[in-house]
């Protein structure tokens, strides 16, 4: 495929893996993902990737009232694409999850290809002490995760999305899910360009190796040629080496506190920005160039901002 020229970096804020325990630096009142979603843009993410939290203890929230006490202030105060998720809470229905989306009708929302084992239960072991009582549970019990999404809820999701028009962030943790993705694609359900993000290092899908980026991308141009746009999400420490080796390769990139906490081995980030001005600093620093939001919108073919509800 034609090798694209600025590179679009997303920033997923808060997510719904790690917990308020963690990390001082995890936004989940309202004003903190507001001013991290803001600083991350300023940084230069022209993508930011937002689930809710609730305001009282941090847990994840589907519920639209939590997305309404921020979404209208970053579209005030920023031009950054807004990408809702519909994949947190990871135990709950596709109908739950895509409500957000269909409330606020973002210009992308994320969409995972295949159903699997979704865990991050090795984490509990590294604190004693809790500074919530739903997160030692909620963290250990993931070992009993199955994050469904099956190909009818792929497209109900779809569907109930289409009149949207919003892209989707094909969220895809193995090689299998590119094929359920080609599927989806010649019934009809996606239009090309679809973006596809190339997860790496969740437990449950494909591991944190150079090898298997190279896999999944060679397996993507034979499946989709010029039909397709594509970034990575590294977790945790991989996070920072696999967005610089997409960078170089041509693809896009995924930071923020959602897929990993540190900013440098074994040293916690101070908030997404942080992230998000590493590896612009080392985008640049290699000589390629990051894209302004609306370059984003153009390569990604949006709708544009003045489409969205809220
Ligand atoms: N947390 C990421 C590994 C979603 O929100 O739909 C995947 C993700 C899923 O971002
Ligand atoms: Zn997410």
């Amino acid at each position: 495929m034609a090798k694209q020229r600025k590179t679009i970096i997303t920033c997923a804020i808060t997510g719904a893996i790690h917990t308020p325990t963690m990390s001082d630096a995890l936004p989940y009142t309202a004003d903190d993902i507001t001013s991290q979603a803001i600083a991350a843009s300023e940084a230069g993410a022209s993508i930011l990737h937002l689930h809710a939290r609730r305001e009282n203890d941090g847990g994840v929230s589907v519920e639209p009232s939590d997305f309404a006490r921020f979404l209208p202030r970053i579209k005030q105060a920023t031009d950054a694409i807004v990408n809702i998720s519909t994949g947190g809470s990871l135990t709950l229905s596709i109908k739950d999850r895509v409500k957000p989306a269909t409330t606020f009708s973002p210009e992308m929302c994320s969409l995972n290809m295949g159903s699997m084992n979704f865990s991050f239960h090795p984490l509990a072991e590294r604190y004693d002490q809790w500074k919530f009582d739903w997160e030692k549970d909620y963290v250990k019990g993931s070992e009993g995760n199955i994050f469904r999404n099956t190909f009818r809820d792929i497209r109900e999701a779809a569907e109930t999305l289409a009149p949207h028009d919003i892209k989707f962030e094909h969220e895809c943790y193995d090689v299998g899910h590119l094929y359920n993705l080609k599927f989806c694609m010649d019934t009809g359900l996606f239009k090309a360009p679809v973006f596809i993000q190339f997860i790496f290092g969740i437990l449950g899908g494909i591991g944190a190796d150079i090898d298997n980026l190279i896999f999944m991308k060679r397996t993507a141009d034979r499946l989709f040629g010029d039909d397709y746009r594509w970034s990575v999400l590294g977790a945790g420490g991989s996070q920072i080496p696999f967005a610089t080796t997409a960078s170089q390769m041509g693809g896009n990139v995924r930071v923020g506190l959602e897929d990993s906490l540190l900013i440098s081995r074994g040293k916690l980030a101070d908030n997404n920005a942080q992230q998000v001005g590493k590896i612009r600093r080392i985008i640049e620093d290699l000589g390629s160039e990051v894209a302004s939001p609306d370059e984003a919108r153009e390569i990604l073919a949006l709708k544009g901002g003045d489409r969205v509800n809220f």
